[in-house]
């Protein structure tokens, strides 16, 4: 079934590409059984993220914009962590690029965070490669950067863009350290409001110390700054050392959770360390022999 559904799909059925996504979301499919390779990385996928509102989505519609007119076909991954606070802002991004959605060049796709505990990055990443091979030059996923989790998503990206926006004052500093490790370019949004030039210099002046900072570019959704810069320089990020060590990292630790938490006898593990019959550590040594 799957099978058919796929060779639809790419052959140009939006409906059946809707459908693969849905059984890709459920774990009902997988890179073996739809015998699709792991796509090596090649630039292609794109992850953006960045804090709630930065404008993400309003970028990438930009870019969807400026793509389709240059002839690319786009496809984007919008991961939903789907929690009540943020439902609104996230159904308005439905909406706003759903609009993008009527062009037959762009295909928008939410993949919802919950019930999903570790094994997400794998479903995104097969989500991403299946886009790929039913004919999207590009695929973005945007996620709200908020934490450890969404690290991990934005790793299964071959480049990495982190959003900021001026006057969200210091508490950026630490959320960001680990995202700033894993981004190949940092773009500073919302340029048209006061603070952009100074939150722009503060960013370059924390990456001073690294060997292969990322670049820093202005952008702004209102006034168009920056916009089309932005839109050639994700077609043709360099590798950057750094970033790909840190992604590689996450991916690993990633492999090695969804490895762990797909033990048969996972339960009666956790009943075990829960009931302090072993310690989690002990375990672990036991099992490395
Ligand atoms: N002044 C100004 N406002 C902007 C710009 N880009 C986006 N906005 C506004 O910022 C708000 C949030 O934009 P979104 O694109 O939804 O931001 P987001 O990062 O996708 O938000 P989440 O998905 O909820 O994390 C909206 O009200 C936009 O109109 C910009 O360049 N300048
Ligand atoms: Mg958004």
């Amino acid at each position: 079934m799957a099978d058919n559904l796929l060779s639809l799909a790419q052959s140009g059925d939006r409906r059946s590409l809707a459908k693969l996504l849905t059984a890709v979301e459920n774990d009902e499919v997988s890179h073996a059984s739809l015998e699709i390779p792991v796509r090596q990385s090649d630039g292609t996928v794109i992850g953006v993220t960045g804090a709630p509102g930065v404008g993400k989505s309003t970028l990438i519609e930009q870019l969807l914009a400026k793509w389709t007119d240059d002839g690319l076909c786009v496809g984007v991954l919008a991961v939903d962590p789907s929690s009540p606070l943020s439902g609104g802002a996230l159904l308005g991004d439905r909406v706003r690029m759903d609009s993008a959605d009527d062009n037959d060049s762009v295909f928008v796709r939410s993949i919802a965070t919950r019930n999903h505990p570790g094994g997400l990055p794998t479903t995104v990443g097969l989500a991403a490669d299946v886009m790929r091979i039913c004919g999207y030059d590009l695929v973005i996923i945007e996620t709200v950067g908020a934490g450890q989790s969404e690290i991990r998503i934005v790793s299964v990206a071959d480049r990495i863009l982190l959003v900021e926006s001026p006057g969200r004052g210091d508490e950026i500093q630490a959320e960001k350290a680990g995202v700033m490790e894993l981004a190949d370019l940092i773009v500073v949004n919302k340029s048209d409001l006061d603070g952009a030039d100074r939150a722009a210099a503060q960013i370059i002046s924390a990456l001073e110390l690294s060997d292969s900072a990322p670049l820093v570019i202005l952008t702004s959704s209102k006034s168009g700054e920056g916009i089309l810069e932005l839109a050639k320089q994700l077609l043709n990020l360099p590798v950057r050392a750094g970033a790909e060590l840190a992604r590689a990292r996450e991916r690993l630790l990633t492999a090695w959770d969804a490895d762990l938490l797909s033990r048969k006898d996972i339960n009666e593990v956790l009943e075990s360390i829960s009931k302090g019959q072993f310690t989690a550590q002990e375990w672990v040594k036991s099992k490395r022999g």
